[in-house]
């Protein structure tokens, strides 16, 4: 049997199932969240549920993922008999990763593409692909799945967010072609780019000038540090999007954007665009994770401006 096969067989054999999404949620995990809880509820008329610790951004509203919500609000994981994580590294990005690990005859499908994955699954589709969405994508592909325009546009937003509008090195001829067949069955991309790309306000566009202002550049090292000291609260888009719009300094290996958290943690974001480095080992060895071009981690401390640039104290 393929992975795709035990993944068939798992969803048909079970009567509740929980699609879970990370923290924090970005457009991969919500867009590969969204596609499975349509083709489930919509295509087999099975019993389907969307966690997520976090609460869905506003610009990630269209794409529909509320109607998946439990009405209970409060999440009980003895009601389900499958949950499907996705997009998630290990268990602790989901924020319950307690019940996941205490969990009882449930099983567990990791559908991810970081290459820091624990493989804490039952079943681990785990593929070094541009995003979940693309992994996702293959899975509902080989399976026969009808490719609707809720579905599409949900895969279409995690593979264009997840490449960084096919820009970054996470793009490949088939993110690309997938992109395109996902194009071919309606994925709203109007809606797409409003809603991930043209969504500044004149508020966020002063925050990044107050945070550019005070950029610093390490020569020696070629590094790049961007801060944001507690206070000045931005979102966690703002805050990724602000780690990839550095990407476009060539002059730098490494770009790191720190944010100060309200519970005394500095949380750092990790990008390169050159050939040879990997910030998700970086991450890893501060117990953090994710891709070798973008990665993250969290220390507990404060930021300080130093004359060698931001440093965490
Ligand atoms: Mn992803």
């Amino acid at each position: 049997m393929t992975d795709a096969q035990k993944f068939l067989a798992k969803i048909k054999s079970s009567e509740n199932i929980l699609i879970i999404a990370h923290r924090l949620p970005d457009a991969d995990t919500l867009g590969a969240a969204g596609a499975l809880c349509f083709y489930i509820a919509r295509q087999l008329g099975q019993s389907v549920e969307f966690f997520c610790a976090d609460a869905i951004p506003k610009s990630m509203e269209f794409l529909g993922l509320a109607e998946f919500i439990s009405r209970s609000g409060a999440l009980n994981l003895a009601n389900c008999d499958l949950i499907i994580c996705v997009d998630s590294g290990d268990p602790s990005q989901t924020g319950i990763a307690e019940q996941l690990l205490a969990r009882e005859n449930i099983f567990l499908i990791n559908i991810d593409h970081h290459q820091t994955n624990t493989f804490y699954g039952d079943l681990n589709i785990v593929e070094m692909s541009s995003a979940t969405a693309e992994i996702v994508f293959k899975l509902l592909k080989s399976i026969g799945v009808k490719f609707t325009k809720e579905i599409s546009t949900c895969l279409l937003v995690g593979i264009i967010s997840d490449t960084t509008y096919f820009t970054n090195a996470g793009t490949t001829k088939e993110s690309m072609a997938i992109a395109s067949e996902l194009l071919k069955n309606q994925a709203n991309i109007k809606q797409i780019i409003q809603s991930t790309w043209r969504k500044n306000s004149p508020e966020s566009l002063r925050t990044w000038g107050k945070i550019l202002s005070q950029l610093h550049f390490n020569e020696k090292d070629k590094t790049v540090t961007a801060a944001i000291p507690r206070g000045d609260s931005v979102s966690p888009e703002v805050f990724e999007g602000l780690a990839n719009f550095l990407t476009a300094l060539y002059e730098a290996d490494i770009i790191i954007v720190m944010r100060e958290t309200d519970d005394g943690f500095v949380k750092c974001s990790l990008r390169t665009t050159k050939d040879g480095i990997d910030v998700a080992k970086i991450a890893q060895a501060r117990g953090g994770g994710g891709h070798a071009k973008a990665a993250g981690f969290s220390v507990k401390g404060h930021l300080e401006k130093t004359e060698n640039g931001w440093e965490i104290k």
